[in-house]
């Protein structure tokens, strides 16, 4: 019970924004009870400095616990034999494998930003493009896909450290194992962020980046429906390729560089309540009925690409494989920016984005991204996808137009209202 009246007024309305509206930013989700329960806990009170059995206080014996059964359903769920589970985020889980696999300078080959890839793969206002010498790879503007065989030209003329694969913005599949190859070629870690389709991956909807990856990243509170929050993790063990000793002078493994990138190298005291949410929401992924739900997210977001086509709507790339879709609004006289700002008024809720070779600004954009995880989550199925996709039209159409956009509002509130906020 919150008795901070100013706050607790403010989750209160954020509460309802969330019921009424539709929300169909790709990167957002809605947790279980039991997931935010665990968040809410006493056990934001610990300090846990250091790994299970291995800590800087006292006092972690139960702390201990519920980290490693996070550590352990989280290696059970994607196949991996060794996890990390603290990074705050997916951003500081993608700091804490480059603190750990490079040295500052060194070249890195990530997927562009303004492609659909992310801050953390090396754009310059971030400490990935300020530490390190980024280099970058995009999609083909014909087909909106990436060329496998122009990453593996760029990565022969950069001779990365690291390569980079995963993205923000891109709603096809990735070919991990050419990835690798290349990788090989070059002599590159190979890095998967899948921070946005791990739930898929999870549940085997999409290509698995074990084992051909080094080191897989993600968030948490994606399509995987956890808390916010990262991980890290690895199919298999082995000596750091960059010949780092220990004070015995033994080559060290990577999972002990990677666990010391995390702490003391990026954060301090891991957020055991999040551990235990994330512990929580690894278990449900392990469930049937998770399952159900992210071949229902897939489902969804086809139907939502089909409709969006049928109403003229350019989806980069043609379609999508997975929870999302980049569409390019530059026949339908709307800018990303606008295209935002309209719909928010109809209780839509979207991002604003680049699209690939886009002229206009970050801030303004060409384009829009849509995602199902959230809807999908309060129970929406492939027959509610043309709605949706009328309402958005209408509003693209008259984003000038207060009135019009007010009653779209009305419309998609008398759908979500009554609908729960978390369906299993
Ligand atoms: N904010 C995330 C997204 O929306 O995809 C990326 O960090």
């Amino acid at each position: 019970m919150i008795r901070d009246h100013e706050i607790a007024q403010l989750i209160q309305h954020e509460d309802q924004r969330q019921r009424s509206g539709l929300e169909l930013i790709a990167s957002e989700n809605y947790v279980s009870e039991q997931v935010m329960a665990a968040a809410g806990s006493i056990l934001t009170n610990k300090y846990a400095e250091g790994l299970p059995g291995k800590r800087y206080y006292g006092g972690c014996e139960w702390v201990d616990r519920v980290e490693q059964i996070a550590i352990d359903r989280l290696c059970q769920l994607f196949g991996a034999t060794w996890a990390n589970v603290q990074p705050h985020s997916g951003a500081q889980a993608n700091a804490a494998v480059m603190l750990a696999a490079l040295q500052p300078g060194d070249a890195i080959l990530g997927f562009d930003l303004s492609h659909g890839g992310h801050l953390t793969h090396g754009s310059p206002v971030n400490f990935s493009g300020k530490l390190y010498k980024p280099h970058f790879y995009g999609v083909e503007e014909e087909s909106g896909l990436i060329d496998w065989e122009k990453v593996a030209i760029k990565a022969h003329e950069v001779r990365p450290k690291l390569i980079i694969c995963g993205a923000s913005a891109y709603s096809r599949d990735w070919n991990y194992a050419r990835l690798r190859q290349i990788a090989d070629e070059v002599g590159s870690l190979l890095m998967a962020d899948i921070s946005h389709p791990s739930g898929l991956i999870a549940t085997g909807l999409l290509n698995h980046p074990f084992p051909h990856c080094h080191i897989v990243t993600s968030t948490t509170h994606k399509t995987l429906r956890g808390p916010r929050g990262g991980i890290i993790m690895m199919s298999k063990d082995f000596p750091n390729p960059m010949g780092i000793v220990n004070p015995k002078g033994e080559l060290r493994s990577m999972s002990s560089l990677l666990d010391s990138g995390v702490f003391p190298g990026t954060q301090g005291g891991p957020l055991e309540h999040i551990i235990a949410a994330k512990a929580i929401a690894f278990g449900e992924a392990l469930e049937p009925a998770y399952h159900k739900y992210t071949r229902q997210v897939k489902a969804n977001a086809l139907a939502l690409a089909l409709s969006m086509t049928q109403r003229g709507y350019q989806i980069i790339s043609g379609g999508t494989d997975n929870h999302l879709m980049l569409i390019n609004l530059r026949n339908k006289s709307c800018t990303g920016k606008a295209a935002e700002l309209a719909l928010g008024k109809a209780h839509i809720t979207i991002n604003k984005n680049m699209v690939p070779f886009d002229t206009a600004s970050p801030m303004i954009t060409s384009g829009i991204r849509l995602g199902t995880p959230a809807i999908t989550s309060r129970g929406l199925k492939e027959s509610h996808m043309d709605q949706i996709a009328e309402w958005i039209d209408r509003a693209i159409l008259g984003h000038d137009n207060d009135a019009a956009l007010k009653s779209i509002g009305q419309e998609v509130c008398a759908l979500m209202e009554p609908l729960p906020l978390f369906v299993a």
